[in-house]
């Protein structure tokens, strides 16, 4: 007999259950349980649905890395008794939040789809209602009495992606997200198309396992022409500091003037992890394949290959709070741990 998926869905904030503030008009979170009341259709949907909320809801841009482990705790408190997870989640930081839940869940065997929304569920003309009902319905989906998806994934406008590959890049279409380096893992049309070649298929029999520590003694630079000695020395010298993403032109490349190589070679001596990333929003960092980044592979700098900035700085706090030793720390964040890179 086929018995019902059971879903949770998580709402931690964001613009889909937001309301305008009579005073000033500005959006701010709403008590989600009465706008689902809103939703009448979620009654059709062939699955059971629990939900929870963050005791004070957020706009996203307030998250951060205590919030990332309520959310994990909420899905490894509850692993056994749902068969997915939905997390409601404000789209400005979706995708970093999706690519450190990504890290943070080991041996995932469930589907943990993020969505939310660009307009709030009560709006006219709202892209929540879709976003939400296919969210649910992706982490329903099973085949032979597994879940179809075993991954954390966000959901927006007709697609599912992978969510460590994900980047927002527009702040007012419906269609605020993309993957550049990896194709979606299914299309929702008249049919729901799974793209059965990039979803995860790695069946896991290792339990869940699931990390709290992160390291948030990091930062990322963007180069821009102009950046001179004197900042990029100076930020070297910010106490405790353990990685830096290098947001790097095109393939990876960067000045190849002295200053700029020793200021970095020092830094790696003292043992600051830089990892190079392209400011490019699609592509691969190839070191070596100008002059101009070959000093950078000589000197040790890490290839983020064709990560996100959102993956790359996730994975960084989530490798330093692991310990992971420096011996091995290169190799790591060079090697795929969740799909994040090719
Ligand atoms: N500011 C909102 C948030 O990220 C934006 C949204 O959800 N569309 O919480």
């Amino acid at each position: 007999m086929h018995s019902k998926a059971n879903i949770l869905l998580l709402y931690t904030g964001g613009t889909i259950g937001m309301m305008k503030d009579f005073e000033t008009g500005a959006l701010k979170a709403f008590n989600f349980k009465k706008l689902l009341q809103r939703i009448p259709e979620l009654k059709q949907l062939d699955c059971t649905i629990e939900t929870l909320s963050f005791e004070k809801p957020i706009d996203s841009s307030n998250m951060n890395l205590q919030r990332w482990v309520e959310m994990a705790e909420v899905i490894e408190q509850k692993y056994e008794e749902f068969d997915g997870f939905v997390i409601l989640h404000g789209s400005d930081t979706m995708s970093y939040s999706a690519s450190a839940l990504s890290f943070m869940l080991e041996n995932l065997a469930k589907p943990v789809i993020f969505t939310g929304s660009q307009l709030p569920i009560g709006d006219l003309r709202t892209d929540a209602k879709e976003n939400l009902i296919t969210a649910i319905q992706i982490a329903s989906l099973k085949q032979k009495g597994k879940s179809v998806f075993r991954e954390v994934c966000l959901y927006f406008e007709y697609k599912l992606y992978r969510g460590n590959r994900t980047t927002k890049i527009n702040a007012e279409h419906f269609n605020a997200f993309r993957s550049p380096n990896f194709p979606p893992l299914a299309e929702s049309g008249v049919h729901l198309k799974v793209n059965n070649e990039t979803i995860s298929t790695k069946i896991s029999t290792k339990r869940l396992v699931v990390h709290k520590e992160m390291d948030s003694n990091v930062v990322i630079v963007k180069m821009f022409p102009g950046l001179n000695e004197t900042v990029l020395s100076a930020l070297f010298e910010i106490p405790n500091l353990k990685g830096i993403i290098l947001e790097t032109y095109g393939a990876g490349n960067a000045p190849t003037e002295e200053w700029f190589i020793s200021t970095l070679k020092k830094a790696i001596k003292k043992g600051i992890y830089v990892i190079n990333v392209t400011q490019c929003s699609g592509g691969s960092v190839n070191m070596g394949q100008y002059e101009t980044s070959t000093y950078l592979k000589k000197i040790g700098v890490i290839s983020g290959k064709d990560i996100t900035t959102e993956a790359a700085i996730t994975k960084l706090m989530y490798l330093l709070g692991q310990n992971v030793s420096a011996k091995v720390f290169k190799t790591i964040f060079e090697t795929p741990l969740r799909g994040e890179l090719s």
